[in-house]
């Protein structure tokens, strides 16, 4: 490309944070303005680092950092293996820092480059949980008394064998954090299909009898449920207007949703491990899900979950973007920057910042305030690293559990 005037110098991956393994990247410039993305891959988090480190950044470098779409084509067209989390994550941090660089070019917050402020802040769910129910509803009352309006609730089971999903199990943490640093291989849990479908129904009765029709209720069904399964149980909890169901079925197979839709008109959400618009296309051009649940963390980035939000909003589905944990307020930010954006946005999983340990290592003047995330008017994606912090931490190697029915057989964690 001729008439180069600005150049990508170097670029730079750490990992490590506080309780998580953070991917984050670096990518600096011949004028001093830099760009940071977030590559993390929960779990599985060296492998964008290394392939950041050994295919994607020896390209990067001399590449001019504001043609973003070029370098997102060139790392995924341009490539012969395409798709996948690990290089879909590495991809996206780089579209993060580059989005960033290019707002701090324009001295501008990233949402004004999309066409700025469809709304003033953006609604956010936390994660209310329960070992039993008792536990469940102090656990919303103590979100609510917080400001949030819209909250995800998972409860133990009564005699489930080992826990359920979301839910610590006896002598943990009272938090499910996913991770588990502790083993040398996978935690074990035991689901039962029945015992949850008899009782989660109960749960959302008791929810709506004690804090009536406005608290925004969703939960999360975390793949459990065969397509017939999961359209009985849409259908028996539809009288609950739940704000959604989130992931009925494992949704590789985009037609099992054609039967829940069948049967239900409960609002569903799906997409939080697809990684590019050939996962939801399906989903989202046959109308068959409510809410598109992809981040831009294994997503491709800024660039590529836009053309997904534009694709979703012809079709009236809505935004609902991953926002577990593992999420840095980098990709949160590059999510926040979106929703604040997107004609279509639906709500948005917040947990993230807000420990002393996070902000120290990721500064940043986006904050919460009753039920809301705001974005600050800082240029750029308005999140910095701080690299001296991020010296206090290291890699650790971690886990999802791994579910198993009664009988031992394998299922869907
Ligand atoms: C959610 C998710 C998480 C995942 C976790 C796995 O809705 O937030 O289901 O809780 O289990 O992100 O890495
Ligand atoms: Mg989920």
């Amino acid at each position: 490309m001729k008439n180069q005037i600005m150049k990508i110098t170097s670029a730079e991956v750490f990992i490590g944070g506080p309780g998580k393994n953070y991917v984050t990247l670096k990518i600096m410039t011949d004028q001093g303005i830099y760009g940071i993305g977030d590559a993390t891959l929960n779990n599985r988090e060296t492998l964008p680092a290394q392939y950041l480190q050994d295919y994607l950044i020896p390209c990067l470098i001399g590449m001019d950092p504001r043609n973003s779409e070029d370098i997102w084509q060139y790392f995924y067209r341009g490539a012969y293996f395409r798709r996948g989390p690990i290089a879909m994550a590495a991809i996206g941090a780089i579209d993060m820092a580059l989005w960033d660089i290019k707002g701090k070019i324009a001295g501008l917050p990233v949402y004004q480059l999309f066409g700025g402020k469809s709304r003033e802040a953006a609604l956010v769910y936390a994660h209310a949980t329960g070992n039993d129910l008792d536990d469940l509803l102090e656990s919303i009352a103590n979100y609510q008394s917080q400001g949030y309006k819209a909250v995800r609730i998972q409860c133990g089971i009564p005699n489930m064998p080992k826990g359920g999903y979301g839910v610590s199990r006896e002598g943990e943490d009272s938090k499910h954090f996913i991770t588990d640093f502790t083993g040398a291989v996978p935690k074990e849990e035991v689901w039962d299909t029945e015992k949850y479908l008899q009782y989660m129904p109960t749960v959302f009765e008791k929810i709506r009898e004690r804090f009536g029709p406005d608290l925004k209720v969703l939960h999360d069904v975390h793949h459990r449920l065969t397509p017939r399964e999961a359209a009985a149980f849409a259908k028996s909890v539809e009288k609950y207007n739940l704000f959604w169901l989130e992931d009925p079925t494992p949704a590789e197979d985009q037609n099992a949703l054609k039967l829940i839709r069948q049967h239900s008109t409960a609002p569903i959400a799906i997409g939080e491990v697809f990684n590019s618009l050939w996962d939801c296309k399906q989903l989202i051009e046959e109308e068959l899900i409510d809410f598109i649940r992809i981040s831009v963390t294994y997503g491709g980035g800024i660039t590529h979950v836009k053309r997904i939000v534009e694709l979703a909003a012809i079709h009236h589905v809505r935004t609902g973007f991953h926002g577990a944990p593992s999420h840095s307020p980098i990709s949160m930010a590059a999510q926040g920057h979106l929703n604040i954006w997107a004609p279509n946005f639906g709500i948005q999983e917040y947990l993230v910042l807000g420990t002393p340990e996070c902000d120290a290592l990721f500064p940043s003047k986006h904050y919460y305030k009753d039920g809301m995330f705001h974005i600050s008017d800082e240029p750029g994606l308005g999140v910095d690293f701080d690299e001296k912090e991020a010296e206090r931490y290291t890699y650790k190697r971690g886990y999802h559990p791994v579910t198993r029915l009664e009988d031992g057989t394998m299922w869907n964690y």
